[in-house]
């Protein structure tokens, strides 16, 4: 028979879940931070991205639900990097997800923990999500066998092995960079705290949060939880927190009353962008 006309309908084979490990992952990935990508190429380049970052694999059901979480403010060259990464990864892992930038407003003292509070919030408003993925504006996995996909009975650490770090762990207890957790687990520990203001510690508060509330740390193996830094300076506004280390010796006494259920902010704007959700806050000043 005379096939040269048959176009199969991509969509009409959407009958299955994904199967449980993607066959289209490649493991290592050369990251080159040497010309921003716009925004334009991002988008020809991901044109089944769909307004506000969302995408679902286009010949099976997804089987992962997957939100990715980005804390942000005058990051916009290492956002540029990170969409233009993370959009194929992810989808090449086929998980049906979506990517919200978490933006604060103004010039006060920068707050990590309180944004990724309200990202989760505000996806959680949106989706089923099964895994929420906090992501740093400036790392971009170097290995897609990294999945974005939660532990059921452990939080995971994503991030192992950074360059920066030698690609190695800083401590053995260090949370910082990029996780994965479910919802469940997020709310177990009450969320992040709210009263990090400014650069350090409250990836070691998450960490103690994590143990107080009986779980532990689970990893992604060094060789494949590797990431590279976009090279930067500490921003303004983001000065030390010389609060942190008696933050930090207080955190047994103060996990349940400061997190998710203490989180105070006002909502200045959310827009779908077409290759994220954004979200900009005003989150106040440290009291
Ligand atoms: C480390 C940790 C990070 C966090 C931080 C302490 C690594 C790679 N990551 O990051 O997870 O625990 O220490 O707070 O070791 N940001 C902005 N604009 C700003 C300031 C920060 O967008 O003006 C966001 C951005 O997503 C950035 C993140 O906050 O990646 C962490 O800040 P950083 O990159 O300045 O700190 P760094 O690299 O020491
Ligand atoms: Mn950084």
């Amino acid at each position: 028979t005379n096939l040269s006309f048959f176009t199969p309908d991509p969509e009409a084979v959407k009958t299955q879940y994904c199967p449980v490990k993607s066959p289209i992952l490649v493991g290592p990935l050369t990251i080159v931070y040497s010309k921003p990508p716009s925004l334009k190429k991002i988008q020809m380049k991901n044109p089944y991205v769909t307004h506000g970052g969302y995408f679902s694999p286009r010949h099976c059901f997804g089987r992962y639900r997957t939100a990715v979480i980005i804390p942000h403010r005058n990051r916009e060259v290492h956002l540029r990097y990170l969409l233009y990464y993370l959009h194929p990864f992810l989808q090449r892992q086929q998980l049906h997800y979506a990517i919200f930038v978490v933006h604060q407003a103004g010039n006060g003292t920068f707050n990590r923990a309180k944004l990724l509070n309200i990202g989760v919030r505000e996806a959680l408003r949106l989706d089923n999500w099964d895994c929420l993925i906090l992501h740093d504006v400036d790392l971009v996995p170097e290995n897609d066998y990294n999945l974005y996909v939660c532990d059921e009975y452990s939080p995971k650490h994503l991030a192992s092995a950074m360059d920066k770090f030698h690609y190695n762990l800083p401590y053995w207890t260090y949370f910082g960079g990029v996780s994965a957790i479910t919802p469940d687990q997020y709310m177990r520990i009450n969320g992040f705290p709210n009263s990090y203001w400014g650069w350090g510690g409250e990836d070691d508060d998450i960490a103690i949060r994590v143990r107080l509330s009986g779980m532990s740390i689970s990893r992604t193996p060094l060789s494949v939880g590797r990431y590279k830094m976009v090279m930067h300076s500490r921003d303004i506004g983001n000065e030390e927190n010389l609060k942190r280390h008696n933050l930090l010796s207080n955190t047994r006494r103060t996990w349940r009353e400061d997190g998710m259920n203490s989180l105070v902010f006002s909502m200045l704007s959310r827009e779908e962008t077409p290759l994220y959700t954004n979200i900009t806050v005003d989150i106040g000043n440290p009291p």
